[in-house]
């Protein structure tokens, strides 16, 4: 496998909206950014992906985006742009933006021409279609809920949308609109960006004949995501993408894909594959419904393990794909994934070793390195995600009651994510002096950044160490290429693995149980790199008595 430079890199992802305000207006900005650059250099960052910063109306905040020359005035200005991407420079960090080329804001110029004249050049920039016998021209229903088809007023034709109708779906066979976008993306490459974390992409590729499916829901209607599973030729149009702009300048790409074609993996991260990565996604994909989350149940630990431990056995054999524990669609990990005994800052380091130390490029999430969690949300008013009210919506007309309807929302909302960057105790969690966009988780007094830089044992101070272990000089290499091998598969309740190469072997091991686990270890173990406990640790103290250890004791993360 050819090296790149991007293989070992720790990237970050920022979400600028509730990343740090600094006027008051109670919105993230790009000189919050900023101003905590030498923070997460500090983390160990290498790479930061910055969600959308363009001009939106901010229907679904940001990737609805209006004009994708300029930055959005809630964010700052292009010159705060231009010094980020110098300051970043300085520190030897690389930006990557969230390229959102599946769909546009209907406030974009394009789309605005096409309302204006939708017989003319640029109604064909957007899929305007005639409707059938009155209805729309297909049953799909959107991904945040209703048809994906909404009417052109003053026409009997109808636009497509996959997401919101303010998303207006751009027409990929246009070959007019396919140049277009190319050169937007290499204006952004030679201004200096590393590359683009690549949105929807898998949507892009449509079947033109836009058949009925069979409805999978009481609405008649079919998820929309059914036309992208049954739809070849996807493969072409991201080809011509890659040849066109990220090639010329060796940049990164991290696709966000959903409904590959399981077969398809080579062709997407492979040696000359479409990205330089993609999400791993699989264990996320386990509390999906058919019509979206509001039915799913909490994640088992076996299921989520196998989920893991199957995508990286896969990634290997092609590539490199981006490993996460949470973004901005997601809600947190710690309240996700780990029992609520484990809800702790122990648990909460046992989940990101096992994480980061994974074959992969490590994407951290802000506000996970200090272990943020769900927020509690006490009415669907406080939400603020327009996927989350469609959910809400849906479990109503489904039965629930409003308590249940909300709990849901409390376990899955993609807002849980999305509450402001816990800096510190003060007044507003230190992320705004104005009134916050969205509310603040109330744990902050407990939960921020202040508190653990001062503390060793924090979990940001964990996550440094864990961090600059895995990109020391001593096992870069084997954590950056070394073999994934699922380990003690036959426990209950431990997640463990080896990264090995030719030289090294490193068992990475988490009980997650409520009891201790003694682990007979199949290759006894000379030193312990890291522990997730104090150092007071059995474990620690065990294998310092003697250098040569059988056993491994693996203690419950319930001990605070
Ligand atoms: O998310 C896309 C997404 O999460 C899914 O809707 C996905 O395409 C679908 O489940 C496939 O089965 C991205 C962004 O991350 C998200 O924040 C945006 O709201 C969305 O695209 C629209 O741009
Ligand atoms: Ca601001």
């Amino acid at each position: 496998m050819n090296r790149k430079w991007w293989h070992d890199k720790v990237a970050y992802q920022i979400y600028p909206k509730s990343f740090l305000d600094t006027n008051g207006d109670g919105i993230g900005d790009l000189r919050g950014v900023i101003s905590k650059l030498d923070y997460l250099k500090q983390l160990g960052i290498d790479m930061i992906w910055l969600s959308p910063v363009y001009k939106s109306p901010f229907v679904d905040q940001g990737y609805d985006i209006a004009d994708y020359y300029a930055i959005a005035e809630e964010f700052g200005t292009m010159e705060d742009f231009d010094e980020l991407l110098a300051e970043a420079k300085k520190r030897n960090m690389y930006i990557i933006m969230d390229l959102v080329i599946n769909h546009c804001s209907d406030q974009h110029e394009w789309f605005q021409k096409a309302l204006a004249d939708p017989d003319g050049e640029y109604a064909d920039y957007f899929y305007f279609r005639k409707g059938k016998n009155g209805n729309p021209p297909s049953n799909y229903r959107s991904y945040f809920g209703g048809s994906c088809w909404e009417p052109v007023p003053g026409t009997d034709k109808y636009y497509f949308h996959m997401f919101a109708k303010e998303q207006p779906d751009l027409n990929w066979e246009n070959p007019v609109l396919r140049q277009k976008l190319y050169d937007m993306i290499n204006w952004w490459l030679d201004k200096g960006l590393a590359g683009f974390r690549i949105d929807a992409i898998i949507n892009i590729k449509k079947d033109l004949n836009f058949p009925d499916y069979e409805p999978d829901g009481p609405d008649g209607m079919v998820n929309c995501s059914k036309m992208v599973d049954s739809v070849d030729g996807v493969g072409k149009l991201l080809e011509d993408l890659k040849k066109h702009t990220f090639e010329k300048y060796d940049a990164f790409t991290v696709g966000e894909v959903f409904n590959m074609k399981a077969d398809e993996l080579a062709e997407f991260i492979g040696e000359n594959g479409h990205f330089s990565s993609m999400f791993d996604f699989s264990a996320h994909c386990l509390t999906e419904g058919k019509r979206g989350w509001y039915e799913a149940g909490p994640v088992q630990f076996k299921d989520w393990r196998a989920a893991i431990t199957n995508a990286q056995l896969t990634a290997q054999t092609c590539g490199f794909e981006a490993n996460i524990i949470e973004n901005h669609d997601e809600p947190r990990g710690v309240s996700r994934f780990l029992p609520s005994y484990a809800q702790n800052p122990a648990g909460t380091k046992m989940l990101a070793t096992v994480s980061i130390l994974l074959r992969g490029i490590p994407f951290i999430y802000q506000g996970q390195e200090i272990g943020m969690q769900n927020a509690i949300w006490n009415s669907i008013d406080e939400f603020n995600d327009i996927s989350t009210k469609d959910q809400y919506r849906i479990a109503r007309d489904a039965g629930l009651t409003d308590r249940e309807a909300l709990a849901v929302c409390n376990r899955m909302s993609r807002d849980n994510a999305r509450t402001p960057v816990q800096w510190s105790d003060q007044p507003n969690a230190g992320f705004t002096s104005g009134t916050p966009w969205l509310k603040i988780n109330p744990n902050y007094t407990q939960i921020n950044v202040a508190n653990q830089e001062n503390d060793p044992s924090s979990v940001l101070n964990y996550y440094r160490r864990l961090i600059a272990l895995r990109k020391s000089t001593a096992y870069k290499e084997v954590f950056t290429y070394g073999k994934f091998v699922p380990a003690y598969q036959h426990t209950d309740s431990v997640m463990a693995y080896y990264r090995e190469t030719e030289t090294q072997r490193i068992l990475v091991a988490a009980n997650f149980s409520k009891k201790p686990v003694t682990l007979n270890l199949e290759h006894p173990a000379k030193q312990v790199l890291l522990s997730n406990m104090e150092a007071t640790d059995i474990m620690d103290s065990t294998l310092s008595d003697s250098l040569e250890s059988a056993t491994l004791p693996l203690r419950s993360c319930e001990i605070l």
